[in-house]
């Protein structure tokens, strides 16, 4: 076992580092408040490789795995939890399925050109009714002469306002049970496709909306893979995108801790700084405990999908849960110590604290993990399969 990074992380970890320090910090409540999606922050990042990390290199990616993609993510997220979905938008829940999944001609059609974030991506599996219950969607994507006629509605899609691709999953045969679920590449400038903006609580400065399908005709080469491929494709995309909530939780964890720990030292009251009392240090030992152990977690979880793991549903269920409770209890934590300055907009700690709650809800909640993980404990329901 080694628990270093190589030198080569160790330098992408720095990379990511300096550029959200300048770039993102500096701005990223400024862009909370006025709902300011950064188009030209992501292009950036796109072109530096931030979003090819699991990408083969003559496919526009850097080729250099998914714990350097977790690496990036986790410092982006250090400075800006809603940039940190752009990561999933542009390659974990779009890109690299369609370089599992997808056909040559799809993968040179649309993977460069997410990586470099040339174009925005967005991948859509819920719906109004169908949330947790995956296999529950009402989506149609019927067979119509050499194409499809797509039909439904689906929520709480991460940028789909601005998506020039969503990766939609729907029932090609709704009586075919899971065997008739399949994911299709849809172009979202096609006629019959609207989209509506969604308020949240937090990522204000990642916007996320309701997609309305209503009889959008899609060419035969928008099936991604075999028809009957949805289910292996949504569970795998899913398992992805969990890993980079993972990195983002302990990112956004790392920014609460980091923000604790400036505060602890300068703020004097009762003339001592108030690191100095043992209810902050309880709180700060904490904190910085589980930060440890999410960040382990999430760096196992990457490492063995760079070992071929792919499906560690697992393991990444593990990351996941851990670094959302993690991350919940390091902002609450973080708005304790800081108190009047924590709740002041004026201040960081506000948004860390809207932001982090989000990571128990996205991508299967923490109910959703524990399942997963209880499951499979028990002997009902292997998770890696
Ligand atoms: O046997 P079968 O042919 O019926 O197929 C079943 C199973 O074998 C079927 O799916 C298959 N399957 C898999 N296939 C390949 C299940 N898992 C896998 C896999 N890993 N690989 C149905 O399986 P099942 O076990 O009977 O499913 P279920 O009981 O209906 O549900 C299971 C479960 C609750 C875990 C699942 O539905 C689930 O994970 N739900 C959570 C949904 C979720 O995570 N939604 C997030 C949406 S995306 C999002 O939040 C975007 C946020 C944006 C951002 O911040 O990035």
């Amino acid at each position: 076992m080694d628990f270093d990074l190589d030198d080569d992380l160790r330098s992408m970890k720095e990379l990511a580092r300096d550029f959200t320090e300048k770039k993102i910090v500096p701005y990223a409540d400024k862009w909370d408040e006025e709902r300011h999606y950064p188009a030209e922050v992501v292009e950036q990042m796109g072109e530096l490789g931030f979003f090819g990390c699991p990408i083969p290199e003559d496919l526009g990616g850097t080729g250099t795995g998914f714990l350097a993609q977790t690496l990036l993510c986790e410092e982006v997220a250090r400075g800006s939890s809603s940039l940190r979905v752009a990561f999933n938008t542009q390659c974990l829940g779009t890109a690299l399925s369609i370089v599992r999944y997808g056909t040559d001609a799809q993968k040179k059609k649309w993977v460069p050109d997410l990586v470099r974030a040339k174009k925005l991506g967005c991948f859509a599996i819920t719906e109004p009714n169908s949330g947790s219950d995956v296999m529950s969607m009402a989506s149609t994507a019927t067979p119509d002469g050499d194409g499809y006629l797509l039909n439904g509605a689906k929520t709480w899609i991460s940028l789909a306002p601005l998506a020039d691709m969503a990766l939609v999953y729907a029932y090609h045969d709704r009586e075919a049970g899971s065997k008739g679920l399949s994911a299709f590449l849809v172009d979202m400038h096609l006629p019959g496709i609207t989209t509506r903006d969604l308020h949240k609580l937090g990522t204000h400065h990642f916007p996320a909306g309701e997609i309305a399908f209503s009889g959008v005709h899609l060419p035969g080469d928008a099936l991604l893979g075999k028809l009957g491929d949805g289910v292996k494709s949504v569970f795998g995309s899913l398992n992805q995108t969990r890993l980079s909530c993972a990195a983002g939780a302990v990112g956004l964890a790392q920014a609460c801790l980091d923000a604790v720990t400036k505060y602890c030292n300068e703020r004097q009251q009762f003339g001592q700084p108030v690191g100095q009392f043992q209810m902050n240090q309880d709180l700060i030992a904490c904190m910085a405990t589980e930060i440890e152990a999410a960040r382990l977690l999430t760096y196992r979880a990457a490492w063995q999908k760079d070992q071929g793991q792919l499906n560690n549903v697992l393991e990444t269920s593990h990351a996941k849960f851990f670094g959302a409770e993690t991350v919940v209890r390091a902002a609450h934590g973080a708005m304790k110590i800081l108190s009047a300055y924590g709740y002041s907009s004026e201040y960081p700690v506000a948004r860390f604290y809207r932001d982090a709650v989000v990571y128990q809800i996205v991508e299967g909640t923490s109910n959703i993990q524990k399942l997963v993980i209880a499951q499979d404990q028990l002997g009902y329901r292997k998770a890696n399969r």
